[in-house]
């Protein structure tokens, strides 16, 4: 018979949006590149993922970030991120957890730390206050003002950028970004999605819609629809690099200048970013937010039980 199998995890949220970090009992993905880990991970072990963050254990909301040795001996950790339906490249709110998961562990304590991810080293500074700034991988913009047609709705221009994911970014649309409308945010999205992927653009997997603040000294609210229909409950942090990269292009935002982005849910980060060429439109950005660890658990896995590895639909 089969035994039973445990995972020992520490939860938190960023802003309203949850990270599951997994510290032990996880896959073992064995060494090399994280991006190749990452394919062995979604090849091998896929079944893992769903068990973590899928119902019944998770819901589609959760990002899980599983902790990896680094192939690089400077950073602290590696991690690779995921969601209910697969993995993500960067994850800005996920980092900002996961440096203030390896604090409450006592692992880390103030000052920089770099992190390997699939899609690169990122640097996290733990402040004495508690927040977290994280200088994401370099973000641009591939294409300003790409219209799509969108069934039931029409023409709809975005600009498609890169921010650590790649996301199609909306200012034009005509929603109120308020919760209460968040099923029609979510079905509009969606749709402009899928539209964005058949005609161009087959790699953006997040659809970001921008709209004045709610909150004072904010800049800009948004909501960012994810890659499995769930939205982003922070302001996401690589959405947030890639809307940076936007600014900076339009000249809209200098360098070092802070940005202040609101969620949908009304909690903020702040963003800003040095020039990396200014020629090629590459920007370095800077992501500071909060995080609070509300969990601690050892996940229980039991081959008797049907859901053992998760709904996966
Ligand atoms: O903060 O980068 C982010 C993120 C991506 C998906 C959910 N959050």
């Amino acid at each position: 018979m089969e035994a039973v199998r445990w995972i020992r995890v520490v939860d938190s949220h960023t802003g309203g949006e949850p990270t599951r970090v997994v510290l032990e009992g996880g896959p073992d993905l064995g060494g090399g590149p994280l991006s190749e880990r990452r394919r062995r991970f979604e090849a091998e072990f896929d079944h893992y993922r769903s068990a973590i963050v899928n119902e019944p254990r998770g819901s589609d909301v959760w990002v899980g970030a599983l902790l990896v040795p680094p192939e690089d001996d400077t950073c602290v950790t590696g991690v690779i991120f995921f969601n209910n339906v697969g993995y993500l490249g960067m994850c800005g709110h996920g980092t900002i957890g996961v440096v203030v998961t390896l604090a409450h562990l006592g692992r880390i304590g103030p000052g920089e730390h770099r992190i390997e991810t699939p899609v690169g080293v990122v640097r996290a500074t733990l402040h004495g206050d508690g927040r977290v700034s994280v200088v994401n991988v370099p973000s641009y913009r591939v294409r300003k003002g790409h219209t799509v047609a969108v069934p039931g709705h029409g023409e709809v221009t975005g600009d498609v950028a890169w921010g650590g994911n790649w996301f199609f970014l909306v200012e034009r649309h005509g929603f109120d970004l308020v919760p209460e409308r968040v099923e029609e945010l979510t079905d509009f999205a969606w749709r402009v999605r899928q539209a964005v992927n058949a005609q161009g653009y087959p790699e953006v997997d997040h659809v970001e819609l921008y709209g004045p603040p709610t909150r004072s000294g904010a800049h800009a609210k948004n909501f960012v629809l994810c890659p499995g229909r769930a939205y982003d409950r922070s302001p996401c942090g690589t959405g947030t690099s890639a809307k940076l990269a936007c600014l900076a292009a339009d000249g809209k935002l200098a360098e070092g200048e802070v940005w202040v982005q609101e969620s949908l849910v009304g909690s903020t980060f702040e963003g800003r970013y040095r020039w990396l060429d200014r020629e090629r439109g590459w920007i370095e950005p800077v992501i500071t937010g909060t995080a609070h660890v509300n969990a601690e658990a050892r996940l229980r896995l039991d081959p008797a039980d049907p859901f053992c590895w998760g709904i996966r639909i």
